[in-house]
């Protein structure tokens, strides 16, 4: 296939309520999409690096300028010879940029799969038709309000419930989920780096409510630490930020850094990684869950994909786009008996809402060969 031309669009969606994390709060979700033109027909893609460089070290200005100034040129040249599978070792010079890499490679990737009338669940390995789904609730400002958003979700059918948390907000709002809605409900925390290696004590405490896990508690650089307090606390560790590559979960997991891998493709510089990613945990007997970037449903049709794996064992931050958006970007990924139904069409399956994407778009910018 032949990359004829890119549209880098920007985009400022609105989220429904703000979504507040260790890191910071965001109540519009930033995004750059790539629509990529080829020889074969169209691809769409959406760069997971939001506003801030918070999450990681991706932004979407930046992830739009090494797009524009090196990826999309060297994909351009190598002419006929591009495909999906060889955005990443052509790409591999580049460190980081993770977020920019699987943007383009999940576009060229659509644009492939839909010329070859294939669904990307197919392409990936998937082995179920539809994923449980999970749902991650932000920081709020009172325990009354955290409590309200929970039921609201249970209402939904929403199978797992995952509590971001921070130092001043864990114990106890911890302790009022588990008591208010009972011993059953599938419950884990995300502390997105929030501790420090001072804190063990604190996070011991967590060990009274049986939580399917504990996620990135300390620094992404941090293995060593997460090895040490996977040893001090009962509850599984499960590493978020600190796994970018297929090596370094590898290496996490035969450290004892991590039981449990939250994967988001985005994070690891696109599918295909994510998949050796899963076959890594796998072999290893470690059960992952896909995680999310508050994406839009071109994103999230990719990632339910994903989802539908055999080692995702657990519920994912997959929800549905009401979770997120009063309109989203591509038909609606609705819940149902709390699963979440996997594409089955071309490539990612869905396609954008012309009127919606207009709505959203703050730029739009075409880079040609
Ligand atoms: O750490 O998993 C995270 C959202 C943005 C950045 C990081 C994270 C999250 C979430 C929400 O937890 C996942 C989602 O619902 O998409
Ligand atoms: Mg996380």
């Amino acid at each position: 296939m032949k990359l004829e031309a890119v549209e880098l669009i920007r985009l400022n969606v609105p989220l429904k309520s703000a979504f507040r994390t260790s890191e910071g709060s965001v109540s519009i979700h930033e995004v750059v999409w790539t629509h990529v033109i080829t020889d074969v027909g169209e691809g769409w893609a959406e760069c997971a690096a939001n506003g801030l460089p918070d999450y990681s070290s991706e932004y979407h200005d930046a992830a739009a300028d090494v797009l524009k100034r090196f990826f999309i040129p060297e994909l351009m040249k190598l002419g006929d010879d591009l495909t999906a599978e060889l955005v990443g070792p052509t790409l591999h010079w580049a460190k980081g940029h993770r977020m920019a890499k699987a943007a383009m490679e999940t576009a060229l990737l659509d644009a492939q799969l839909r010329h070859a009338n294939q669904s990307f669940a197919s392409y990936l390995g998937a082995t179920r038709q539809r994923v449980p789904a999970g749902v991650s609730v932000g920081i709020m400002d009172s325990i009354e309000e955290l409590l309200s958003f929970v039921s609201g979700y249970l209402a939904d059918g929403y199978l797992r419930i995952k509590l971001k948390i921070e130092p001043g907000w864990d114990y106890e709002p911890v302790k009022l989920v588990r008591d208010t809605f009972g011993d059953d409900l599938l419950l884990q925390v995300d502390a997105n780096t929030a501790y420090t290696r001072d804190d063990f004590d604190l996070l011991k405490r967590l060990d009274e409510f049986n939580l399917l896990l504990i996620e990135q508690p300390l620094n992404e650089e941090d293995i060593l630490g997460h090895v040490k307090l996977s040893q001090y606390v009962s509850t599984p560790i499960c590493l978020d930020e600190s796994i970018v590559s297929a090596e370094s979960a590898r290496d996490a997991i035969e450290l004892g850094a991590t039981s449990i891998i939250n994967i988001k493709p985005s994070r690891v510089g696109g599918y295909l990684e994510a998949v050796k990613i899963h076959d890594v945990a796998q072999k290893c007997g470690i059960p992952v869950w896909c995680g999310g970037m508050l994406e839009t449903g071109i994103g999230r049709a990719a990632n339910l994909a994903l989802a539908a794996l055999p080692n995702f064992t657990l519920p994912g931050d997959t929800s549905a786009s009401a979770r997120y958006f009063s309109a989203d970007t591509t038909e609606p990924f609705v819940l149902r008996d709390g699963h979440i139904d996997v594409p089955t069409g071309p490539g990612i399956g869905v396609d954008p809402i012309p009127e919606v994407v207009d709505r959203f778009a703050v730029s739009r910018e075409w880079i040609k060969r």
